[in-house]
């Protein structure tokens, strides 16, 4: 997906530094892109496409981009890495590895050293991510706020559906439906 700012309207990043990350940012590339959000959507590796990241990071605000999410799994050092290139703000996501079940890569990209930060989602948080992403832009977007507002009421409403259906049939039917 390559990106084309076609006003002055916000737009939001994801990288990731392996294709192997992309089914786990996707829940929040959906919503963003629900959001009506323009996107920017790349595959970066610190250490294999050092120079191509580096690039991305240092023109990034440029393009306008007003906020990075960037999954990596393992030694994670993409968002870090990014965050060190560039003031805009970025949003890790450590993605699950095989070896430690994503506690490497959540270690590796929550503990940024003072000076250079990455605010931390939860391992394989894509979706808080788009969420997280998009409050940051709500702050100076009305739009964008009242999408988040919206998706707030949805998500309360099916808790709220599902509560009154377990007091109607009880936890052995409701588990058995499930
Ligand atoms: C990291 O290594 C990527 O972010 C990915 O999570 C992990 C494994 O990459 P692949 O071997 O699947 O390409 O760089």
């Amino acid at each position: 997906m390559s990106l084309k700012v076609v006003d002055q309207s916000p737009v939001i990043a994801v990288v990731m530094g392996s294709d192997s990350d992309l089914a786990i940012l996707q829940p929040g590339i959906k919503i963003l892109e629900e959001f009506n959000i323009q996107l920017e959507v790349r595959i970066l590796s610190a250490h294999r496409t050092p120079l191509e990241m580096i690039n991305f990071a240092e023109g990034a605000e440029k393009k306008g981009i007003d906020v990075i999410i960037a999954g990596a799994g393992g030694a994670a050092h993409l968002p870090g890495m990014i965050a060190s290139l560039t003031t805009i703000p970025v949003i890790g996501v450590p993605i699950k590895s095989k070896a430690l079940s994503g506690v490497d890569s959540m270690h590796s990209i929550l503990q940024m050293p003072s000076g250079i930060p990455v605010a931390t989602v939860a391992i394989d948080g894509g979706l808080n991510a788009g969420l997280l992403a998009a409050q940051i832009i709500g702050i100076s977007d009305a739009k964008i706020k009242e999408e988040i507002s919206n998706y707030r009421s949805q998500i309360h409403k099916e808790v709220i559906k599902k509560d009154n259906l377990l007091k109607q049939i009880g936890t052995e039917v409701y588990l058995n439906r499930m």
